[in-house]
């Protein structure tokens, strides 16, 4: 088979298990495919295109492994990014039915007031924020228990799935983003803890990182898109009939009832 078929081929089989809801195994691992990062980023895209050409619409870059533990245990020293789709938007229910093993992240999502093109620095970055909300990220890894190589989890648009986007916005600086700290309760008891700083030290080193990243590729990252920096701590796994708080210090909390 040659290359273009392949990625092809792997986009098709990520596409359908998400559309069927239905895990399979590492490609990497299980299947003996041996595919480099760029190589698996053209798996990316020929997914993202085959989700654009069935109606999806991307709505925004986001990243991945923006934790040290995550980026450490996946033997990177940056991020990874996917995209997020405008279909992927979840209300206060979120439906478990409507994905294979989901979990639920807090993050701190920011907007800039115009595109920016890598490369660029943190101080070019803070200066064109136009606003910051608090969010969740849904991640539904296609692979089997959530087990995967970097190579799998950048094909599969770093387990990209749905997220949540706060009313409530704030200016850059009237908020710390590095000190402000999420809690996500489920069913009133503390199971994850995470704050700003763990997201690259900063959630504005993450946007640097994603925006110099998406350069090489000549992409920018667009004015008023909404981008998710990054799970501020552990990921929760969402079950039917769970009550889960989102607890900002200063971002709006949210709250999800899970059916
Ligand atoms: O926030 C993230 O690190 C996104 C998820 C990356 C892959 C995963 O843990 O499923």
């Amino acid at each position: 088979m040659n290359e273009d078929s392949l990625i092809h081929e792997i986009a098709m089989e990520l596409y359908d298990a998400q559309k069927e809801k239905r895990a399979i195994s590492s490609i990497v691992d299980t299947q003996a495919i041996d595919l480099s990062l760029d190589q698996a980023y053209h798996v990316q895209e020929a997914l993202i295109q085959l989700k654009r050409m069935h109606g999806s619409r991307v709505l925004a870059p986001k990243l991945g492994l923006t934790s040290e533990a995550k980026m450490t245990q996946m033997g990177v020293n940056q991020p990874i990014y996917g995209y997020i789709f405008a279909d992927g938007s979840v209300g206060d229910t979120i439906l478990v039915d409507n994905y294979i093993h989901p979990k639920i992240e807090a993050e701190i999502v920011v907007t800039l007031a115009k595109d920016m093109m890598g490369p660029v620095t943190a101080e070019d970055v803070a200066k064109n924020v136009s606003a910051v909300f608090s969010g969740v990220e849904i991640i539904d890894s296609r692979y089997e228990d959530f087990k995967f190589q970097l190579q799998d989890v950048v094909a599969d648009n770093t387990s990209a799935s749905g997220y949540y986007l706060s009313e409530q916005a704030f200016a850059l600086e009237d908020i710390d983003i590095e000190s402000e700290t999420a809690q996500i309760l489920v069913n009133g008891e503390v199971i994850s803890n995470g704050q700003g700083s763990n997201v690259l030290g900063s959630p504005i080193n993450a946007l640097v990182s994603l925006i110099n990243q998406l350069a090489k590729r000549g992409e920018s990252v667009k004015a008023g898109q909404p981008i998710l920096t990054g799970a501020l701590g552990q990921a929760v796994t969402l079950n039917s009939g769970d009550s889960i708080q989102v607890k900002f210090q200063n971002l709006e909390s949210l709250h999800f009832t899970v059916k």
